[in-house]
């Protein structure tokens, strides 16, 4: 029986593979025609990754023992044929665990020892260290063993208080939060810090990752789950059991720990099952059922349509044995449907917008191309034409008049120097801020002035000044490439007066849109000091985790707007390169043809013909390029309607295509190679 939740994402995968496929087609096209300018290359490449690449992540959140681990199981694992992520009473996923399939990773367990907090690295430094990890070898083909190894993310020890306090699991000053001590005073602490299971998985494999989480105890005390990975994840489900209702924790977990925008995020009210009753009749149990969903949403301030009843053991169950009655029972389905519909549309649409803003303005670029080069074809023709039946005089006056312009049009070489090298500087000032260096600075300050004693209202102080300090340098970098778009606009429209350039300054850039995920980390960072941390911001070690964490999750926007910036002012040269090389390359073919000409009388012709050739190609490649968008626009489906691909224009000049000229067509595009379904054009 195939998971709802699993056919969405299969389909969703396909979509992935499928426009990925339309754009790699697309850049082939423009690589094999030398169309392909660097700035372009890098967005191909980086929008394939992006399809191919770009996890998923769905978070499962509650306290310990409401039944996280038994429905991962039941949602994604039910075709394994048993439980493969460890569910029992009590507290029994100790750490976090991420479940995910990274193809340059060895299938396998790795663990992250719990020691490794009293270090100052976090866990995204982890990350790039294999060898802090224990690692252990999955068996694919056997999936006993498999949860044989996986009950390693249950394991504890027994350690001191003191030890304990120093892990960050205990508060003399906090005794309600502490686990239960051992008899001999000692306490339980997980062995492991966080668990990374990699496997080839189908779901896994299409990008899915699933994190798993202990109890509030243990989210916690791990401040990159609170700041880290559960803001990031694309959704979070948080679950509370039927048998307990509401609880004083998990009501913490909800206030504290989920704060992401309400529509990625999922509460199911497990363990229904336990509230079936001999005595009553299913009418009842289901009025039962509905009272307790319409109290959690009151108490969790959200719709009632929010609160998702089911059963994970009993989906579960049904799952593996196939038991289609026992599922509808579970209610799971509705569930499912309801979180592949909320998760996968939306990252749908991103992916597809994205995709099909970059492969427009693409074309855009090329048609610009295109338009200019079949405005020099038809300049030269009419040049050609308007030797028919001149002297061998008049042909040498054109020569001389084709030498002149070579010359005058050279002397804007001096001019795009000038424009590259005040262009470079800006850029470089627009960059400067965004740096790695500049971010790390900015964060010290913040430690300097809480020095070692973070006290949460200070820190909160500090951290909201830090963020208005970054937003005003991405405010910075956006004025800074506005000026960089009017010193383009004005350059532009001089070298296309003078020099008879059709360059266009594409649409400003908008990095002030990043400053919305500024925003983001600062509500997480922000509601995380205002926790109850106080005693944690005091020690030392988290002080240089949270430090190092910050910068991580900070660099990633500053990056980002640095890449945006560069690629887009990339962009722009790469335009003014293009139409150079046009030019020059136009220059020596009328040269050389009137060249030919003066030499034999037969040759204007023959001459006439190669540049309604080259024209003919021009035309051709603009219809390739319009089917080639038009296929990605069939695939991508991009949302608010089909967006219209762009046809290319009446041809400039009236050109005959001859059958030599068809001849020469064929030849010089190479027809026979995968982009051979072009029909000729006047076909
Ligand atoms: N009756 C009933 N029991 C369930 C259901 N779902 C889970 N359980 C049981 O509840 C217990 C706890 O489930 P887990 O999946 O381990 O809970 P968890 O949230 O992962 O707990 P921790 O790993 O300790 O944080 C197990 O014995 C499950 O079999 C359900 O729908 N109905
Ligand atoms: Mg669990």
């Amino acid at each position: 029986m195939k998971p709802t939740f699993a056919s969405h994402l299969d389909a969703f995968g396909q979509w992935r593979a499928d426009t990925e496929a339309r754009l790699a087609a697309l850049a082939r096209f423009a690589r094999e025609h030398d169309l392909l300018d660097e700035a372009s290359g890098e967005w191909f490449e980086a929008m394939r990754r992006r399809l191919s690449g770009e996890k998923l992540m769905v978070a499962f959140v509650a306290e310990f023992s409401r039944g996280k681990s038994e429905l991962i199981n039941a949602i994604f694992f039910s075709d394994k044929g048993r439980r493969m992520m460890p569910a029992s009473a009590g507290r029994t996923t100790m750490c976090p665990v991420e479940l995910g399939y990274d193809a340059d990773d060895p299938v396998g367990l790795s663990l992250l020892p719990i020691d490794t907090r009293l270090e100052a690295a976090s866990l995204a430094e982890y990350r790039l260290q294999p060898a802090a990890w224990t690692w252990h070898p999955l068996n694919l083909a056997d999936p006993d063993e498999m949860a044989r190894a996986l009950a390693e993310v249950m394991r504890t020890r027994l350690v001191s208080p003191e030890d304990a306090a120093r892990l960050g699991f205990w508060d003399p000053e906090r005794p309600d939060d502490n686990p239960p001590a051992a008899a001999d005073g000692r306490v339980e602490v997980p062995v492991w810090r966080h668990a990374r299971i990699n496997l080839p998985h189908p779901l896994l494999k299409r990008g899915l990752v699933v994190l798993d989480t202990p109890g509030l105890n243990a989210i916690g005390t791990e401040p990159e789950l609170t700041l880290g990975l559960l803001p990031q994840a694309h959704a979070t489900v948080f679950i509370l059991g039927a048998d307990t209702g509401v609880t004083r924790s998990d009501l913490d977990i909800w206030r504290d720990h989920l704060s992401g925008p309400a529509l990625a995020r999922y509460v199911v009210l497990n363990k229904i099952d336990t509230l079936a009753d001999p005595l009553s009749t299913p009418e009842q149990v289901r009025e039962v059922i509905a009272r307790q969903c319409s109290s959690v949403a009151q108490t969790l301030e959200i719709p009632s349509e929010h609160v998702f009843p089911i059963s994970a053991r009993q989906a579960l169950a049904a799952r593996l044995s196939d038991d289609v009655a026992g599922l509808h029972h579970s209610r799971i389905e509705a569930f499912e449907h309801a979180l592949s519909e909320g998760l996968l549309p939306r990252r749908r649409d991103n992916l597809a917008q994205a995709a099909w803003g970059g492969a427009q303005q693409f074309q855009q670029q090329l048609g610009r191309r295109f338009g200019e080069m079949r405005r020099l074809y038809a300049d030269q023709l009419n040049e050609l034409r308007g030797l028919r039946g001149k002297s061998s005089g008049k042909v040498q006056l054109m020569i001389q008049r084709v030498q002149s312009e070579a010359g005058e049009f050279e002397q804007c070489t001096a001019r795009l120097h000038a424009m590259r090298s005040i262009h470079a500087r800006m850029l470089r000032s627009a960059l400067q801020d965004l740096s790695s260096e500049r971010l790390r600075q900015e964060v010290d300050v913040l430690h300097q002035v809480l020095g070692g004693s973070w006290l949460p209202l200070g820190a909160r102080k500090a951290f909201i000044e830090l963020c208005a300090r970054l937003r005003a340098l991405i405010e910075q970098a956006q004025q800074r490439n506005d000026e960089i778009h009017a010193m383009l606009v004005a350059s532009f429209s001089r070298l296309n007066a003078e020099f008879g350039f059709s360059l266009v300054a594409d649409v400003p850039l908008d990095v002030r849109r990043y400053t919305e995920d500024l925003n983001l980390i600062e509500r997480n960072y922000v509601q995380y000091l205002g926790l109850s941390q106080a005693f944690r911001l005091a020690q030392p070690g988290f002080q240089e985790q949270f430090r190092r964490m910050l910068i991580s999750r900070l660099r990633v926007v500053f990056e980002t707007i640095s890449n945006d910036i560069e690629l887009w002012n990339k962009t722009a040269s790469a335009q003014v390169d293009s139409q150079l090389r046009e030019r020059r390359r136009n220059f020596k073919r009328r040269y050389e043809s009137l060249d030919r000409i003066q030499s034999a009388s037969n040759e204007l012709d023959t001459r006439v013909q190669e540049v309604q050739a080259q024209d003919e190609r021009v035309l051709q490649l603009q219809t390739r390029l319009a089917t080639l968008m038009t296929q990605l626009v069939e695939v991508t489906d991009v949302a608010g309607g089909r967006p219209s691909v762009q046809q290319p224009e009446a041809a400039a000049v009236a050109v005959q295509p001859s059958v030599a000229a068809m001849e020469a067509l064929s030849l010089d595009l190479n027809l026979s190679g995968p982009d051979a379904a072009v029909a000729p054009v006047g076909a």
